[in-house]
């Protein structure tokens, strides 16, 4: 089955590529030409990964799915949250957002936080949703260099390390987006006949 993953970001599509079994083809927004940013202005996590992939389903009529993720930190009810992005500011930098939450969160006792990733998936007309979700603590500091966004600042629950100091297996068996991807691969082999389609 070839599906396309409507994301610009790499790291994303190289995490789930990873857990994805070989019978689902990914095709990128490369492969189809599009260059151009796939809006997201809605106020939610969900409502922008629906956004994504309605965007695909109506101008390129192919079955497709989207994810959009974010952090969410207690102490800071719940930012950036839907902005994880754009947290400081349109420029879109990560080092600039995880420097404005370190700055927040000086004065916080409380650092828990978690990354959420909604996927929605078009087939046809149907949309289906996935959801992924992982806890986990602000370190007062960066470690590591892999990954990508807010990664070097977020240790998972039951790990000493956090997600920039992981491989991309490691990432995989605690993240958020591994959770939500797993529960579609489970949803697909379940419902379609992936190697007729
Ligand atoms: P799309 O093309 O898929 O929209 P994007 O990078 O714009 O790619 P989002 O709109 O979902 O992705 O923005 C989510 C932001 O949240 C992302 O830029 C990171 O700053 C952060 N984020 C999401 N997942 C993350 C992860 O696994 N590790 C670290 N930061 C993450």
């Amino acid at each position: 089955m070839k599906l396309l993953f409507a994301t610009k970001n790499l790291n994303k599509a190289n995490e789930i590529k990873d857990i994805l079994p070989k019978q689902i083809q990914i095709i990128t927004l490369k492969d189809i030409g599009l260059e151009e940013d796939i809006p997201e202005t809605s106020k939610t996590i969900r409502g922008n990964a629906l956004q994504k992939v309605n965007f695909i389903k109506n101008h390129f009529k192919i079955n497709c799915f989207a994810e959009d993720s974010g952090l969410e930190i207690d102490s800071l009810n719940g930012e950036p949250g839907v902005d994880s992005a754009i947290y400081a500011g349109k420029h879109r930098d990560d080092n600039d957002n995880i420097n404005l939450v370190l700055k927040k969160l000086k004065s916080k006792a409380n650092r828990k936080a978690q990354f959420k990733t909604i996927i929605a998936l078009k087939i046809n007309e149907n949309i289906f949703e996935f959801e992924g979700v992982v806890n986990g603590t602000i370190l007062l500091n960066r470690r590591g260099k892999n990954g990508f966004g807010y990664d070097s600042i977020f240790e998972p629950e039951n790990c000493c390390k956090t997600f920039a100091e992981m491989n991309i297996h490691e990432k995989n068996y605690y993240s958020h987006r591994s959770k939500a991807a797993n529960k579609m691969i489970t949803f697909l082999e379940k419902t379609i006949n992936l190697s007729n389609t």
